[in-house]
């Protein structure tokens, strides 16, 4: 309905001001040409006011840099590394292997095997290094993980989600009701 609506726009207005500080989030791909999936969830940091840092940083092609990037990003303030990478996709198990950081590793499509060799390669950390996995191509949910992550230290973060959050339910009891008349 119309009114469930106007909630839902009111919501979202309130999640644009910007969260003042360092970058919380670091955003790494492997490739350039992974840069339109991670695209969605960088709109969504813009949209909750988060700052963040985005690299490229490849585990097979520039290994010693994806070292340093994952050793340096905590001193800069970042609290959460979200990475994509297709293929044999390495990347965010590797920047795990060198930060105690949380990292959200996003499988992306980008070989004939359809995204599955990414899914794969970045679900299947051995214990004691552990990296969370979204669906293939999904970086709205790595970012909404990201913003979880830190919304249990940052109350004006939490409230932006609880907003978020609040404003998808309304959006779908809006279309529900809308097929009811
Ligand atoms: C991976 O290989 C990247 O993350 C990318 O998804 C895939 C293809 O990279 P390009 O050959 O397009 O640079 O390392």
């Amino acid at each position: 309905s119309s009114s469930s609506k106007s909630e839902a726009s009111t919501a979202t207005s309130n999640t644009s001001s910007t969260i003042s500080g360092p970058p919380r989030v670091a955003i790494t791909m492997g490739s350039d040409s992974d840069r339109t999936v991670l695209e969605p969830g960088a709109r969504l940091f813009s949209k909750f006011g988060i700052p963040y840092i985005s690299d490229i940083t490849s585990a097979h092609r520039t290994p010693q840099r994806l070292g340093e990037f994952a050793r340096e990003v905590e001193a800069k303030g970042v609290r959460v590394i979200i990475a994509a990478a297709g293929g044999a996709a390495h990347l965010p198990g590797m920047l795990a292997s060198e930060t105690s950081l949380p990292v959200i590793g996003i499988p992306v499509k980008a070989t004939h095997l359809d995204g599955l060799d990414s899914l794969l390669s970045i679900v299947q950390m051995p214990r004691g290094v552990p990296t969370a996995t979204v669906g293939i191509n999904n970086s709205v949910n790595a970012a909404l993980l990201a913003i979880r992550i830190l919304a249990l230290s940052d109350p004006e973060i939490r409230k932006k989600l609880d907003m978020y959050i609040q404003d998808q339910t309304n959006e779908v009891l809006g279309k529900a009701e809308r097929m009811q008349q």
